[in-house]
């Protein structure tokens, strides 16, 4: 029995290894250096940027040095660097300094704010929806407002207002093909615009400042809006999974307001989270 044990084992080492050493057989990764410690043992001297036993787990400034404070994700840069997304009521380097978040926000392209879907129910297609957005930037791209979860495979529907090549463009889809409408005129020459967007059912209107409301309608004949997303302002936290990549960039620039059916929309009142907002001071 013991010597059926002690003929397998040995074989077993013959076959496994035979009288290389731990380290000849290569076992650490990103440019690490073997030390044989044992027949059995061996250490890896990870290179810098590299961490774990065969050093093939990438390590950040963000794990070494923790920078970001106030519970802010930290995102390590190519340079070798971090930037810090703070959560709303934080900004700074570090998100270090607490802010308070008035009516005036202002975002610049790497921020949203998450309101709860109840801001924006759309119950019945007899009833006028209204949305009234107003901003200020310099930036020809950049996402406004969004609502719409495009990650559901049977939900399509949408609902958005975004800057695109200086203009400001209205849409939504119910499912039955979209309304697509853009403004007679640029926005992003740093005056304050209030855009002024209305749908009952298919039909809406969509107005810039004083200017005519211009009618839209979306093709198809479906009424309904079914966006059981969150709404969010000043842009989504990934653009590829709750847009489908439809846009190019967050919002940069100010609202100062934003008004869902009649009613002040607020982050001190509605917000249930956002990232990189502060109070719009220097913009
Ligand atoms: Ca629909």
């Amino acid at each position: 029995m013991i010597d059926l044990i002690g003929s397998a084992i040995s074989s077993l080492n013959i076959q496994d290894c035979g009288d290389r050493s731990m380290c000849e057989r290569r076992p650490c990764r990103n440019s690490a250096t073997c030390v044989d410690v044992s027949p059995t043992e061996y250490k890896c001297m990870c290179a810098a940027g590299f961490a774990g036993k065969d050093c093939s787990q990438q390590v950040t400034i963000c794990d070494t040095d923790d920078p970001c404070q106030n519970g802010a994700g930290c995102v390590a840069l190519a340079d070798g660097g971090y930037r810090c997304n703070c959560p709303l009521g934080f900004m700074g380097p570090s998100c270090e300094a607490a802010v308070q978040l008035g009516r005036e926000l202002e975002f610049r392209g790497n921020g949203y704010v998450e309101y709860n879907n109840n801001v924006f129910v759309h119950a019945r297609n007899n009833v006028e929806e209204v949305v009234e957005i107003t901003f200020r930037t310099s930036e020809p791209e950049g996402l406004l407002f969004w609502q719409g979860s495009p990650s559901d495979p049977l939900n399509h529907d949408y609902f958005y207002l975004t800057l695109i090549d200086g203009y400001l463009e209205y849409s939504y889809e119910l499912g039955s093909g979209p309304m697509v409408a853009r403004s007679p005129m640029k926005v992003d020459d740093g005056f304050v615009h209030t855009a002024r967007l209305t749908r009952r059912g298919q039909y809406g209107t969509f107005q810039i400042d004083d200017q005519q409301p211009a009618r839209v309608q979306s093709s198809g004949r479906l009424q309904v809006l079914n966006t059981p997303g969150s709404v969010f302002l000043g842009g989504v936290p990934n653009l590829e999974v709750y847009t489908g990549n439809k846009f190019k960039k967050n919002f940069s620039g100010c609202v100062t307001k934003l008004e869902i059916k009649g009613r002040e929309i607020t982050v001190a009142e509605q917000a249930q989270g956002g990232i990189n907002v502060r109070p719009c001071l220097g913009y």
